[in-house]
């Protein structure tokens, strides 16, 4: 059997699970004896069966008749066999157990509880284990995962809308900006994130519901809400979500808390005030920028003071282009 082959077909598939294993990592795994695949699976679902577990489920089926032994077998996986019983058992135990001599892995799992651990439950129990295989595309497939335990923190992204002169907002005053297109454009990207965040102020004037209303089935972020005054209980924010809410101004000690938890991304929506303390404080990683055609003129409320531009906080833009009247740009910090 062609394992390259297999590893990028297991990435592939493994794709199609991302908005229903976040904030897990997607992860694919495919069982082979010499000349077919056995069976295959994949983390379809946070908290439920990891990949190899389906994938073991599906081949004890086919055992007697396309095979008589796990040892006869190998297992391709695309990441590190987790060692650790989370919510659900070790898979690198449970590979150990079934009877696999072989197993072929694409990259080593970052996460802590694992981290190589996988691969040493697999070998003190000679096992034969390969790691390496497409590992660039697997970390780029789960960037976020992969971005959280390498820096220690989540991936930091802000969000704005501004109008062609650079305002944000009428004050107190609900206005949309940009175009129906651009917020739909909006509720994907907000379907990618582990949480969103968003102040006191944003959720007063806007009452913004912060789902990712796609069309398509997706995890919902958990929301966290940064407020020194009291709010509403009723709104629509609160709804059937998992709330996070600080009354603290230390935006670092706000993002450390998170360091340990399953949180990888954070998408920050919010007013001038909340997203110039973010990008002073140095820990945004990507800016996205919907500008319209609107101007709100000397009554609207500047993103940025002066002179102050993206360009100041280190970022520089990677890619830009229209949504109908409105330009999206995507500014990454220039490293
Ligand atoms: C695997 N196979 O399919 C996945 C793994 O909370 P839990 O128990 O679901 O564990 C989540 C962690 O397990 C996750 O952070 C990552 O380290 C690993 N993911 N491991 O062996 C899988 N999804
Ligand atoms: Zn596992």
């Amino acid at each position: 059997m062609n394992y390259e082959e297999l590893m990028l077909r297991a990435i592939t598939k493994a794709k199609e699970y991302k908005y229903t294993a976040k904030p897990n990592p997607v992860v694919g795994a495919i069982i082979v004896n010499e000349n077919e695949i056995i069976s295959e699976g994949y983390h379809e679902k946070y908290g439920e069966n990891h990949a190899e577990v389906n994938a073991i489920k599906e081949a004890y089926n086919h055992q007697g008749k396309k095979f008589q032994s796990f040892s006869e077998l190998t297992l391709i996986c695309t990441l590190e066999p987790c060692s650790h019983v989370g919510k659900t058992g070790s898979c690198a135990k449970h590979i150990v157990k079934t009877g696999f001599k072989k197993v072929i892995i694409g990259a080593i799992d970052p996460n802590p509880k694992v981290a190589g651990q996988g691969i040493k439950i697999l070998e003190n129990n000679n096992i034969k284990v390969e790691v390496g295989l497409f590992e660039d595309l697997i970390q780029k497939q789960n960037k976020f995962f992969f971005y959280k335990h390498k820096n220690n923190k989540p991936y930091i992204t802000v969000k704005i809308a501004s109008s062609l002169d650079g305002k944000s907002h009428y004050e107190n005053k609900k206005v949309f900006i940009t175009s129906e297109s651009s917020r739909n454009d909006v509720q994907k990207i907000r379907a990618n994130y582990d949480a969103i965040l968003t102040g006191g102020n944003t959720l007063r004037i806007d009452e913004p519901k912060m789902d990712a209303r796609v069309d398509f089935t997706v995890n919902q972020a958990k929301k966290i809400l940064l407020t020194s005054k009291s709010h509403n209980n009723e709104l629509d924010f609160f709804n059937n979500a998992s709330v996070d809410i600080f009354q603290i101004n230390d935006l670092n000690k706000i993002i450390n808390s998170y360091k340990d938890s399953e949180i990888c991304s954070i998408l920050v929506e919010a007013g001038p005030n909340l997203v110039n303390a973010f990008l002073n404080e140095g820990i945004v990683d990507e800016l996205i920028v919907y500008t319209s055609t609107k101007i709100l003129g000397e009554k609207g409320v500047n993103w940025f003071d002066g002179n102050n531009t993206i360009e100041n906080y280190g970022f520089k833009l990677e890619s830009s282009y229209k949504i109908n009247t409105d330009t999206k740009e995507i500014f990454k910090k220039d490293e």
